[in-house]
């Protein structure tokens, strides 16, 4: 027994950074709101894989798409998605809202 929980606990700290390394670092959050994108800039690190919330505010569904970073998800009103972005080279990606392309305008800047 006393060898099974000194193997479980090993086991466990030689894990911890392995599952660390493969997950995203940073977790941001668009939010939607009367379709419109929040912020409309995002700056997120260059380089690196990070955890995008798109926070779907309005009551009405909105598609979150960018060609440049191949992205195509519907958010349901009042809804939650989940993105992970990355690694991304430098430079800027623009994304909009397919349902309200007028107003749902936004970039993310990877530096
Ligand atoms: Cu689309």
């Amino acid at each position: 027994m006393v060898r099974l929980i000194v193997h479980l606990v090993l086991g466990a700290c030689l894990w911890l950074p392995v599952l660390s390394l493969a997950g995203p670092q940073e977790t941001y959050t668009i939010v939607i709101k009367e379709h419109q994108f929040e912020p409309a800039q995002l700056s997120i690190p260059a380089g690196r894989k990070v955890k995008v919330v798109i926070d779907n505010q309005d009551p009405t569904p909105e598609e979150f798409e960018s060609y440049e970073l191949n992205r195509e998800k519907v958010v349901a009103g009042g809804k939650q998605i989940i993105l992970y972005l990355g690694p991304l080279k430098p430079g800027s990606y623009k994304y909009f809202g397919e349902f309200h392309k007028e107003t749902a305008q936004g970039t993310i800047v990877a530096k």
